[in-house]
Protein backbone atom coordinates (compact mmCIF):
# COMPACT_ATOMS: atom_id res chain seq x y z
CA UNK A 1 0.00 0.00 0.00
CA UNK A 2 1.12 3.42 -0.85
CA UNK A 3 2.51 5.63 1.87
CA UNK A 4 2.04 9.15 -0.02
CA UNK A 5 -0.33 11.70 0.67
CA UNK A 6 -0.70 13.82 -1.63
CA UNK A 7 -1.61 17.97 -0.43
CA UNK A 8 -3.40 19.18 -3.13
CA UNK A 9 -2.87 23.21 -2.17
CA UNK A 10 -4.42 24.22 -5.17
CA UNK A 11 -7.60 26.95 -5.95
CA UNK A 12 -9.40 25.21 -8.84
CA UNK A 13 -11.67 22.20 -9.13
CA UNK A 14 -10.60 21.95 -12.43
CA UNK A 15 -7.08 21.74 -11.51
CA UNK A 16 -7.50 19.84 -8.32
CA UNK A 17 -9.60 17.03 -9.76
CA UNK A 18 -7.07 16.70 -12.85
CA UNK A 19 -4.01 16.09 -10.44
CA UNK A 20 -5.65 13.63 -8.15
CA UNK A 21 -6.48 11.58 -11.45
CA UNK A 22 -3.19 11.65 -13.08
CA UNK A 23 -1.97 10.90 -9.53
CA UNK A 24 -4.54 8.39 -7.78
CA UNK A 25 -2.88 5.61 -8.19
CA UNK A 26 0.47 6.18 -6.25
CA UNK A 27 -1.47 7.75 -3.26
CA UNK A 28 -2.42 6.69 -0.12
CA UNK A 29 -5.14 9.73 0.46
CA UNK A 30 -5.50 13.80 -0.70
CA UNK A 31 -5.22 16.30 1.98
CA UNK A 32 -7.02 19.43 1.19
CA UNK A 33 -6.17 22.37 3.22
CA UNK A 34 -8.11 26.05 3.18
CA UNK A 35 -6.16 27.18 -0.76
CA UNK A 36 -8.70 24.18 -1.97
CA UNK A 37 -11.69 24.60 0.15
CA UNK A 38 -11.79 28.68 -0.27
CA UNK A 39 -10.94 28.32 -3.50
CA UNK A 40 -12.97 25.43 -4.66
CA UNK A 41 -15.93 24.80 -1.65
CA UNK A 42 -16.66 22.10 0.59
CA UNK A 43 -18.33 20.07 -2.36
CA UNK A 44 -14.66 19.67 -3.08
CA UNK A 45 -14.39 16.82 -0.70
CA UNK A 46 -17.18 14.35 -1.86
CA UNK A 47 -15.95 14.99 -5.84
CA UNK A 48 -12.46 13.95 -4.93
CA UNK A 49 -13.73 10.90 -3.45
CA UNK A 50 -15.92 10.26 -6.26
CA UNK A 51 -13.14 10.73 -8.91
CA UNK A 52 -10.70 8.88 -6.76
CA UNK A 53 -12.00 6.52 -4.67
CA UNK A 54 -9.49 7.54 -2.36
CA UNK A 55 -9.80 8.76 1.12
CA UNK A 56 -10.05 12.66 2.14
CA UNK A 57 -7.88 13.87 5.08
CA UNK A 58 -9.33 17.86 5.57
CA UNK A 59 -6.10 19.52 7.06
CA UNK A 60 -8.00 22.44 8.93
CA UNK A 61 -5.82 22.58 11.69
CA UNK A 62 -8.97 23.10 14.23
CA UNK A 63 -7.54 25.46 17.11
CA UNK A 64 -11.05 26.82 18.30
CA UNK A 65 -13.57 26.19 21.70
CA UNK A 66 -15.27 23.11 21.50
CA UNK A 67 -18.76 24.51 20.05
CA UNK A 68 -16.79 25.73 17.11
CA UNK A 69 -14.59 23.02 16.58
CA UNK A 70 -17.98 20.67 17.13
CA UNK A 71 -20.01 22.56 14.34
CA UNK A 72 -17.06 23.19 12.03
CA UNK A 73 -16.16 19.18 12.25
CA UNK A 74 -19.64 18.76 11.50
CA UNK A 75 -20.23 19.71 8.55
CA UNK A 76 -16.56 18.68 7.31
CA UNK A 77 -17.25 15.02 8.22
CA UNK A 78 -21.05 15.27 6.75
CA UNK A 79 -19.58 16.12 3.08
CA UNK A 80 -17.28 12.36 3.47
CA UNK A 81 -14.41 13.83 4.93
CA UNK A 82 -12.46 10.66 6.20
CA UNK A 83 -9.98 12.45 8.55
CA UNK A 84 -9.30 15.80 9.71
CA UNK A 85 -6.70 17.35 11.18
CA UNK A 86 -6.63 19.79 14.45
CA UNK A 87 -4.50 21.63 16.67
CA UNK A 88 -4.04 19.55 20.15
CA UNK A 89 -2.12 23.31 22.12
CA UNK A 90 -6.49 24.44 22.56
CA UNK A 91 -7.21 21.53 24.52
CA UNK A 92 -8.75 17.94 25.48
CA UNK A 93 -12.01 19.88 25.54
CA UNK A 94 -11.80 21.19 21.72
CA UNK A 95 -9.89 17.74 20.65
CA UNK A 96 -12.51 15.53 22.00
CA UNK A 97 -15.24 17.70 19.94
CA UNK A 98 -13.86 17.07 17.12
CA UNK A 99 -13.27 13.05 17.76
CA UNK A 100 -16.67 12.23 18.75
CA UNK A 101 -17.23 12.87 14.72
CA UNK A 102 -14.99 11.00 13.17
CA UNK A 103 -11.07 10.19 12.73
CA UNK A 104 -8.92 12.80 14.25
CA UNK A 105 -4.80 13.43 13.36
CA UNK A 106 -3.61 15.81 16.02
CA UNK A 107 -0.44 18.32 15.23
CA UNK A 108 2.21 17.41 17.73
CA UNK A 109 4.68 19.25 15.95
CA UNK A 110 5.25 21.75 12.77
CA UNK A 111 7.42 21.25 9.79
CA UNK A 112 8.22 25.06 9.31
CA UNK A 113 11.08 27.21 11.42
CA UNK A 114 8.86 28.72 13.37
CA UNK A 115 7.57 25.60 14.54
CA UNK A 116 10.85 25.84 17.45
CA UNK A 117 9.09 28.84 18.71
CA UNK A 118 6.09 27.70 20.73
CA UNK A 119 4.95 24.36 19.40
CA UNK A 120 8.02 22.32 20.06
CA UNK A 121 8.44 23.94 23.51
CA UNK A 122 5.20 21.78 24.01
CA UNK A 123 5.97 18.27 22.04
CA UNK A 124 6.47 16.26 24.72
CA UNK A 125 2.76 17.61 26.49
CA UNK A 126 1.16 17.16 23.10
CA UNK A 127 2.87 13.52 22.75
CA UNK A 128 1.52 12.69 26.41
CA UNK A 129 -2.03 13.97 25.35
CA UNK A 130 -1.88 12.27 21.82
CA UNK A 131 -1.17 8.71 24.16
CA UNK A 132 -4.44 9.85 26.70
CA UNK A 133 -6.61 10.76 23.73
CA UNK A 134 -5.30 8.30 20.60
CA UNK A 135 -6.13 9.98 17.68
CA UNK A 136 -5.92 8.21 14.72
CA UNK A 137 -2.82 9.90 13.56
CA UNK A 138 -0.50 12.61 14.67
CA UNK A 139 1.51 15.56 12.36
CA UNK A 140 5.62 15.59 12.59
CA UNK A 141 8.13 17.40 10.87
CA UNK A 142 10.28 15.69 7.93
CA UNK A 143 11.88 18.60 7.89
CA UNK A 144 13.79 17.09 11.12
CA UNK A 145 13.80 13.30 11.23
CA UNK A 146 14.99 13.06 14.25
CA UNK A 147 12.37 14.66 16.00
CA UNK A 148 10.31 12.18 14.15
CA UNK A 149 12.12 9.55 15.65
CA UNK A 150 12.05 10.85 18.89
CA UNK A 151 8.03 11.69 18.80
CA UNK A 152 7.57 7.29 17.54
CA UNK A 153 9.91 6.48 20.79
CA UNK A 154 7.33 8.24 22.78
CA UNK A 155 3.99 7.64 20.86
CA UNK A 156 1.79 4.73 21.97
CA UNK A 157 2.07 1.89 19.04
CA UNK A 158 -0.90 2.22 16.81
CA UNK A 159 -1.15 5.96 16.48
CA UNK A 160 0.06 7.11 13.17
CA UNK A 161 3.12 9.88 12.67
CA UNK A 162 2.04 11.74 9.10
CA UNK A 163 4.92 13.88 8.39
CA UNK A 164 4.64 16.89 5.63
CA UNK A 165 7.41 18.70 4.67
CA UNK A 166 9.23 16.59 2.10
CA UNK A 167 10.37 17.86 -1.11
CA UNK A 168 9.69 21.75 -1.06
CA UNK A 169 10.40 22.13 2.46
CA UNK A 170 13.80 20.08 2.42
CA UNK A 171 12.62 16.81 3.90
CA UNK A 172 13.66 13.68 2.23
CA UNK A 173 10.97 10.57 1.79
CA UNK A 174 13.34 7.85 2.53
CA UNK A 175 15.22 9.39 5.70
CA UNK A 176 11.69 10.44 7.49
CA UNK A 177 10.40 7.01 6.90
CA UNK A 178 13.21 5.43 8.05
CA UNK A 179 13.27 7.72 11.44
CA UNK A 180 9.51 6.33 11.97
CA UNK A 181 6.63 7.77 9.76
CA UNK A 182 4.03 6.04 8.58
CA UNK A 183 2.89 8.39 5.62
CA UNK A 184 4.68 11.15 3.95
CA UNK A 185 2.51 14.26 2.83
CA UNK A 186 3.53 16.04 -0.36
CA UNK A 187 2.45 18.81 -2.23
CA UNK A 188 4.34 21.31 -4.40
CA UNK A 189 6.77 18.88 -5.06
CA UNK A 190 3.91 16.89 -7.11
CA UNK A 191 1.35 19.35 -7.55
CA UNK A 192 3.67 22.34 -9.00
CA UNK A 193 6.28 20.04 -10.97
CA UNK A 194 5.88 20.06 -14.47
CA UNK A 195 4.59 16.19 -14.47
CA UNK A 196 2.36 15.63 -11.41
CA UNK A 197 2.03 11.35 -12.30
CA UNK A 198 5.81 11.26 -12.56
CA UNK A 199 6.86 13.37 -9.94
CA UNK A 200 4.47 11.28 -7.67
CA UNK A 201 5.66 7.81 -9.36
CA UNK A 202 9.17 8.79 -8.37
CA UNK A 203 8.17 9.44 -4.60
CA UNK A 204 5.76 6.40 -4.40
CA UNK A 205 8.51 4.37 -5.81
CA UNK A 206 10.97 5.94 -3.35
CA UNK A 207 8.58 4.98 -0.86
CA UNK A 208 8.87 1.09 -1.59
CA UNK A 209 10.60 -0.84 0.73
CA UNK A 210 11.66 1.29 3.64
O1 LIG B 1 3.57 21.12 10.08
C1 LIG B 1 2.94 21.11 9.05
N1 LIG B 1 3.55 21.42 7.88
C2 LIG B 1 2.89 21.44 6.67
O2 LIG B 1 3.53 21.73 5.65
C3 LIG B 1 1.57 20.77 9.02
C4 LIG B 1 0.89 20.76 7.79
N2 LIG B 1 -0.39 20.38 7.78
N3 LIG B 1 1.56 21.11 6.64
C5 LIG B 1 0.80 21.10 5.36
O3 LIG B 1 1.36 20.12 4.50
C6 LIG B 1 0.87 22.41 4.59
O4 LIG B 1 -0.16 23.28 4.99
C7 LIG B 1 0.69 21.92 3.16
O5 LIG B 1 -0.69 21.67 2.91
C8 LIG B 1 1.42 20.59 3.15
C9 LIG B 1 2.87 20.65 2.70
O6 LIG B 1 2.95 21.16 1.40
P1 LIG B 1 4.35 21.29 0.59
O7 LIG B 1 5.30 22.03 1.46
O8 LIG B 1 4.80 19.89 0.30
O9 LIG B 1 3.94 22.04 -0.63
Amino acid sequence: MSRLILALDVYERERALEIACETKEYLWAIKVNWPLILGSGLEIVPELKDETGLPVIADLKLADIPNTNRLIAKKVFEAGADYIIVHGFVGRDSVRAVMKFGKTIVVVEMSHPGAREFIQPATDRLIEFANELEPFGVIAPATRPERVAYIRSKLKNGIKILTPGVGAQGGKAREVLKAGADYIIVGRSIYASDNPRESARRLYEETLGV
